[in-house]
């Protein structure tokens, strides 16, 4: 009955440094985002207007890559050390691939902070989506790839820990935390795969000058290739989260581990093969593919339905054990006050709305209707800014005892941070969604144009805008009190032994028993994630690829290397011939 960091005190301290990193990412992306939304509704301008796409490339690096990927990785591997109730194999390797996460953090922020400063000769305003034919400073391509490599050492971290208990388990079912890291670390590399080869081939040798172009079309789908998958990366987590705590907090047992199995291998299997529904209007891509994409997506809502199902179930299940009744009535049972709680359900209800846009983006015609605009970016802050983001806030109030050692400071202070967020974000999500039918475009700091209204079906743009300044502010206050409870817990005292909650998650109805073997064959969840990628990627990739050129059009495969070959070639030959005469 002891908390995490008694139990594997080497371990919780490589979560705490994560976390701080993400946490530290949250609060200056956070503070971008409210200028953001000041600058874009023109009600205060901190920036000039040219300087926009370099605080939007901080803001969507820093709460999208940093803030979600170092958080995970801290969640992740107190998961399979939990889970598995061994240590990792050797702390000089966690710190390892830690460092090199940080390390490419650093990198990469260089050139994104340098753009914001006139005497620095540096910048990367080319967005967290970035591909051709915008174009960074090296160091930025640089720090993500030594980012991404040090997100594959952890992996190799996990995936080395897992094998050894099995060598002293035989035959024993994958426990479930650690099969949810383990299929969530598979569809990583697949994915991850993409956007390695799209900075290494092409954009670091573009941003040096090794090449003079590149096929910009390709590195687009390259990104996409990875940009989904990505997206249930960022997911897994908060989802694991819900599986396995949030029954616990509710008080009652999950419902059902095998369905759970399910819903991770279904996420394996199709998160990479749907890239392209982020390109149905992209020329160059036949109309073929794009629906292709758009048919995975429709069975990619399986797993999240069955995920709606099975949670809710759980809660339902911990309820009524509360001496919740009827048929909505055990609601009330569920521990409101409680902050994880709360902000756990909370960030699931939003994802409930979430889904709604995610479905009208997916459909092929009528995506064409929202592309581009506002409705998207009101789309991914109810997604990736609410369903994840609030999901990890709430699960830091219970984790930052385990960590630390220390009781969780301002409980009340914390409750009242995350209902900010859910109120902020409805505000601010709604009118973004509005804005958006009404054609408001996305990514411009001056959305007005010269002598163009837009036409709202109901209520003002005036209205509109004043929601989402409301909602912006809303949340950074809510940020803001995030910050408080972590930094006051940090500075408290130690706990007293035994008076902190275990560390523990959530039992199960129905356990791994009822689960089919086959679910736990990793081998052959990958070999049949590796098909389907193969089936919905290799034929667009090179269609583009005969028709652009691997370089653009009118440009040879591999100039550089071919080049390269010739001059090596030459200077062995002159050499050759210069010692022998
Ligand atoms: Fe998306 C664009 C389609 C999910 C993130 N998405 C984006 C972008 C981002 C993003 C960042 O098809 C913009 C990228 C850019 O910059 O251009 N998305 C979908 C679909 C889903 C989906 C079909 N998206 C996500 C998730 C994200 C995310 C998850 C981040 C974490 N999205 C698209 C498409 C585009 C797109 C197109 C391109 C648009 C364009 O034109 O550019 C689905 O996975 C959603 C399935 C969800 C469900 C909901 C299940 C409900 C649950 C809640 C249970 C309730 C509980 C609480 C636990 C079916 C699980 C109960 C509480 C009680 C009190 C009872
Ligand atoms: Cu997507």
């Amino acid at each position: 009955m002891s908390t995490y960091i008694e139990q594997f005190p080497e371990e919780a301290r490589i979560v705490r440094l994560a976390f701080f990193t993400s946490f530290a990412a949250l609060a200056v992306g956070a503070a971008l985002g409210l200028i953001q939304v000041l600058h874009r509704v023109d009600v205060v301008r901190f920036i000039d207007s040219a300087k926009y796409y370099d605080v939007l490339t901080l803001h969507g690096v820093l709460l999208v890559i940093t803030f979600t990927i170092f958080f995970l990785v801290g969640i992740f591997t107190w998961a399979v050390t939990t889970s598995l109730d061994r240590s990792l194999g050797n702390i000089r390797f966690t710190q390892t691939w830690y460092g090199l996460m940080t390390l490419g953090t650093v990198l990469a922020a260089i050139p994104m902070v340098g753009g914001l400063i006139d005497s620095i000769e540096m910048s990367a305003a080319v967005l967290f989506t970035f591909y051709a034919p915008m174009q960074a400073h090296p160091l930025f391509y640089l720090g993500l790839a030594v980012f991404v490599v040090g997100t594959w050492l952890a992996g190799v971290d996990w995936f080395t820990t897992w094998w050894s208990w099995k060598q002293d388990n035989p035959g024993e079912r994958i426990p479930l935390p650690t099969f949810m890291v383990l299929t969530t670390m598979i569809f990583w590399y697949l994915s991850s795969i993409g956007v390695a080869a799209s900075i290494l081939l092409f954009l670091l040798p573009w941003s040096l000058g090794i090449v003079d172009q590149v096929n910009a079309l390709l590195t687009r789908t390259l990104f996409w290739y990875f940009g989904h998958a990505v997206v249930y990366f960022w997911l897994m987590p908060a989802y694991m989260m819900w599986y396995i705590m949030l029954p616990k907090i509710s008080g009652g047992k999950l419902f059902s581990d095998p369905l759970a199995r399910v819903v991770f291998v279904l996420f394996l299997v199709l998160s990479t093969p749907t890239g392209i529904h982020h390109q149905y209007l992209d020329p160059g891509i036949a109309e073929g593919f794009k629906f292709m994409a758009m048919v995975n997506t429709m069975f990619l809502l399986l797993p999240s339905l069955l995920t709606a199902f099975t949670v809710v179930a759980s809660m339902e299940h911990g309820a009524r054990q509360r001496g919740g009744s009827g048929y909505f009535g055990w609601l009330r049972a569920l521990p409101w006050r409680d902050p994880v709680f709360t902000g756990m359900a909370l960030a699931g209800l939003m994802f409930a709305a979430a889904a709604f846009s995610g479905m009208v983006n997916a459909g092929m015609n009528i995506n064409y209707l929202v592309h581009n605009t506002w409705w998207v970016v009101g789309h991914f802050h109810l997604t990736v800014g609410t369903a994840v983001a609030l999901t990890f806030m709430a699960v830091s109030y219970w984790f930052l005892p385990q960590i630390t050692g220390k009781k969780l400071w301002g409980k009340s202070v914390a409750l009242a941070q995350v209902v900010l967020w859910f109120v902020g974000m409805t505000f601010m999500s709604n009118a973004m969604h509005r804005s958006g039918l009404a054609g408001m475009p996305r990514r411009t700091a001056e959305p007005q144009y010269r002598n163009f209204e837009f036409e709202m079906a109901a209520g003002s743009l005036g209205e509109l805008n004043a929601q989402v300044v409301l909602g912006g502010i809303l949340l950074f206050v809510s940020t803001l009190l995030f910050v408080l409870v972590v930094v006051m817990t940090v500075l408290g005292d130690k706990a007293e032994p035994g008076t902190l909650p275990a560390n523990e998650y959530a039992d199960t109805l129905s356990g791994p028993e009822d689960s089919p073997k086959v679910l736990d064959n990793l081998k052959l969840w990958t070999a049949i994630a590796v098909i389907l990628v193969i089936l919905a990627y290799a034929l667009p990739l090179a269609s583009i690829i005969s028709r652009g050129g691997v370089f653009g059009p009118g440009v040879g495969t591999y100039p550089m290397v071919v080049e390269t070959l010739q001059v090596i070639a030459q200077t062995a030959a002159d050499t050759v011939v210069g010692v022998t005469h």
